[in-house]
């Protein structure tokens, strides 16, 4: 795999560095992405349809569910090259941020140091009333778990469509953003806000933004450099490429 060596020599003397992720970075660990269709039991729904706190209110054992069986789902499921790649590329440059809209802990599980997790993570769970982190919970429960300390139905720890992002997370991914000389948009067909606007933000603020994905994006035509492929096969071959 080659790549424009203006990018190789832009790497390699790039001090800050941000690197938003999305679904497309998890697929080669079999994930599936938000763009392909729910399988099993829930392909009567949309995610957006279930990931909502409307959605919660109507039918919180549906909604519940859903969430347990992501995390089933989840369970034997591992990073692949493109996550450790990433963690490879931290130790580049004197200043990365790796911002992520996935809620899988991949990056975490790869080693990733510090994640700025915009959606929330799926091993976390919080009461819905007092907003307490649950240390453990029954799934096999057939009802809704509920909150040891107030009583109140317990949910998971992931941003919600109407709801909005955690303000540390959001402020420190901005604060990467406004910094960062080079900005990676990977795996995210850039369909969500506030996350899709950082791209933009980043390209307004004077950074080269790489775009890898899988295909084309709106964002593509902004670009500075745009690889499509796959992250778990170009992430490894570009790290190697600039700094092998
Ligand atoms: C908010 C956690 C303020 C939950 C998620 C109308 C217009 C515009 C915006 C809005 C609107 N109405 C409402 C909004 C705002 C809304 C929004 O953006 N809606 C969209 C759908 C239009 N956003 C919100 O509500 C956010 N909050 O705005 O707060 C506010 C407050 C009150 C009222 C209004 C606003 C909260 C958004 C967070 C939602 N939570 N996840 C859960 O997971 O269950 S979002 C979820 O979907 C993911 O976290 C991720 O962010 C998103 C999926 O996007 P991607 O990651 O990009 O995945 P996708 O499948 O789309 O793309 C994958 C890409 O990878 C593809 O391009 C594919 O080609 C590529 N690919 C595949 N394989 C590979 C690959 N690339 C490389 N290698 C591969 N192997
Ligand atoms: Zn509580």
């Amino acid at each position: 795999m080659n790549f424009p060596d203006e990018l190789i020599r832009f790497l390699r003397k790039a001090e800050r560095v941000a690197a938003l992720t999305g679904a497309g970075v998890s697929q080669e660990s079999g994930l599936r992405t938000f763009r392909d269709a729910q399988t099993g039991l829930w392909t009567q729904y949309k995610p957006t349809e279930l990931a909502s706190p409307e959605a919660y209110e109507n039918n919180p054992k549906l909604v519940w569910d859903w969430y347990a069986w992501r995390r089933e789902a989840i369970k034997g499921v591992r990073p692949n090259p493109g996550h450790y790649a990433l963690v490879d590329m931290a130790h580049q440059f004197s200043d990365f941020s790796l911002i992520t809209q996935n809620v899988d802990n991949l990056h975490r599980m790869a080693g990733s140091p510090d994640v700025i997790e915009l959606h929330g993570n799926l091993q976390r769970v919080k009461c819905s009333s007092c907003g307490q982190q649950a240390k453990d919970w029954d799934d096999a429960d057939d009802g809704v778990p509920q909150c040891e300390s107030c009583g109140g139905l317990l949910r998971p720890d992931v941003v919600w469509f109407g709801e909005s992002l955690p303000r540390t997370e959001l402020e420190s991914a901005v604060e990467a953003v406004r910094a960062c000389h080079v900005f990676f948009s990977i795996g995210t067909s850039g369909t969500v806000q506030p996350a899709a606007s950082l791209a933009y933000a980043a390209r307004n603020r004077g950074a080269a933004i790489v775009e890898i994905n899988a295909e084309p994006t709106p964002l593509t035509e902004k670009v500075d450099f745009a690889l499509h492929g796959k992250s778990g096969e170009i992430l490894p071959a570009l790290l190697d490429a600039v700094w092998g």
